[in-house]
């Protein structure tokens, strides 16, 4: 028989009240016994283990796990909390594993597992917009639309396994066309959803960016113009940030981590080189690197940083350089992006290297260029708010690597297809396709198979 499983459910530490949950076959038996009366869905008073609680019961399978359930609500704080547990389980409970009351949800088909990861995004959500994304797939948007590129795997499936149980009976072409175009258009669908875990991630991780570049260009600056408080420290003396820095913000609904890191000189002092060491093993795992230097053409730093780069002209407010005329000027008030300059239009730079995006100028005196470069942040994280941002979003790397190779079972599949070979060998791609696709959602495939195979077949065939 089941266990029957106790834990207080509420957040650990003092708080006005808190919750011990009790689910399983014994959970009202130990209930009404604590309680001394009858238990039902009606909230009843209850002295419970020397403590004044609420109680009420809810019957199997009207629970949140399916089974029956019986929540006690005392005052909070660990001790109390602690001795109503220990007389549930006195009485023949259990504690809990960690996540167990939603395992059980998952085992009793009350929440799939898509929903479960939600659940608990729900709970940690670090920004408004992690917590939309959470709340959608808690109601079952990913979990949906997973299941119906499942549901269209398995018809195209039921379809091959009818070629292969009645080899002679010829398949029309026109359900040979319908299975390649299906084949495609999983492929798609499922490449298109696996995109979304860079939005997914970002937003439920939270995104980091770094600040890089040489010492005294005004890296510290910016962190303290970007979050809007001196977090750290800014002085004229070179080389005043000697290890690095990290500082949470949110910007448009994201949780953002910016860290400030020792400038890039040739250390002496062994303190700022083992500063400079770490700073650089955090700014190798940023989504972002935020490459400052308050000299337009002061040419490429030390390390490349690829596609996660954003180049930034700092201190614009200063006089303008001369190799850039009335650079800072031409700015103020419109755009802050660097125009090309008159010498070198289009897309080379002098030196003849093709430019990459165009350096944004920002002024951490002025404020100049700081809702641009949040914006472009945002832009190249893939979390810039965008008409649309409401579909499907995996969150976690078990629904990318699911999803990921749902992709590839279907491509392979196609491939097979259109190759034309024996429709057993589409059927195992695409099967292992289906099966991501219900891993993904936390149910079995094999089952589901056979009922949509045997729902196509008239009694008696
Ligand atoms: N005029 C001006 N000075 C700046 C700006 N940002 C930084 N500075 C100055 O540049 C110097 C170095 O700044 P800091 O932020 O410590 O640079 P870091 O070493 O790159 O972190 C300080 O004297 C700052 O006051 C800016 O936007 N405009
Ligand atoms: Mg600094």
């Amino acid at each position: 028989m089941t266990d029957t499983i106790v834990a207080i459910a509420t957040a650990a530490g003092m708080g006005g009240v808190g919750i011990v949950r009790i689910s399983g076959p014994r959970a009202v038996e130990i209930g009404e016994a604590l309680a001394g009366r009858a238990l039902d869905r009606t909230v009843r008073l209850a002295r419970v283990a020397g403590d004044d609680v609420i109680a009420f019961a809810m019957r199997a399978p009207k629970s949140f796990t399916g089974e029956d359930v019986v929540e006690l609500q005392g005052h909070g704080g660990p001790v109390n909390l602690g001795r109503i547990v220990a007389a549930v389980v006195e009485r023949g409970a259990r504690i809990a594993e960690p996540g167990e009351f939603t395992r059980r949800a998952v085992q009793n088909g009350k929440l799939d597992v898509a929903r479960a990861e939600a659940l608990l995004e729900v709970i940690g959500a670090g920004s408004e917009r992690a917590w939309r994304i959470a709340q959608a797939n808690l109601a079952g948007r990913l979990g949906e639309r997973v299941a119906t590129l499942e549901g269209r795997a398995l018809k195209v499936l039921a379809e091959l396994e009818g070629t292969i149980d009645f080899p002679d009976e010829d398949l029309e072409p026109q359900s040979a066309a319908w299975i390649g175009d299906e084949l495609a258009a999983l492929e798609t669908a499922c490449g298109a959803l696996a995109e979304t875990w860079t939005t997914g991630r970002a937003l439920t991780n939270g995104l980091v960016v770094a600040l890089v570049g040489p010492v005294n260009v005004g890296k510290s600056s910016l962190l303290n113009a970007l979050v809007g408080t001196e977090r750290a420290l800014v002085a004229s003396t070179p080389g005043t940030t000697r290890d690095w820095l990290e500082v949470q913000t949110v910007w448009n609904g994201v949780a953002v981590t910016l860290i400030d890191t020792a400038g890039l000189r040739d250390a002496t002092d062994e303190v700022e080189q083992r500063g400079i060491a770490m700073g650089a093993e955090r700014v190798a795992s940023a989504d972002v690197v935020l490459v400052v230097d308050d000299q337009p053409a002061s040419g490429a730093p030390g390390v490349d940083y690829g596609a996660r780069a954003i180049r930034i002209r700092s201190k614009a407010d200063l006089a303008p350089s001369p190799a850039l005329p009335s650079f800072a000027s031409s700015n103020m008030g419109t755009s802050a992006l660097d125009p090309a300059p008159a010498s070198a239009p289009s897309t080379l730079r002098p030196d003849g290297a093709p430019a990459g995006p165009p350096v944004l100028a920002t002024s951490a005196k002025t404020g100049t260029g700081l809702d641009e470069l949040k914006a472009r942040v945002l832009e190249m994280a893939g979390v810039a708010e965008r008409e649309g941002s409401e579909d499907a979003v995996v969150t976690t790397s078990r629904q990318h690597g699911l999803v990921t190779e749902a992709r590839t079972a279907f491509s392979v599949a196609r491939d097979a297809w259109t190759a034309r070979r024996p429709p057993e060998l589409v059927a195992v791609d695409l099967r292992a396709g289906a099966s991501a696709l219900a891993q993904l959602r936390g149910l079995e495939v094999q089952e589901r198979v056979l009922d949509e195979l045997f729902a196509r077949f008239c009694i008696g065939k």
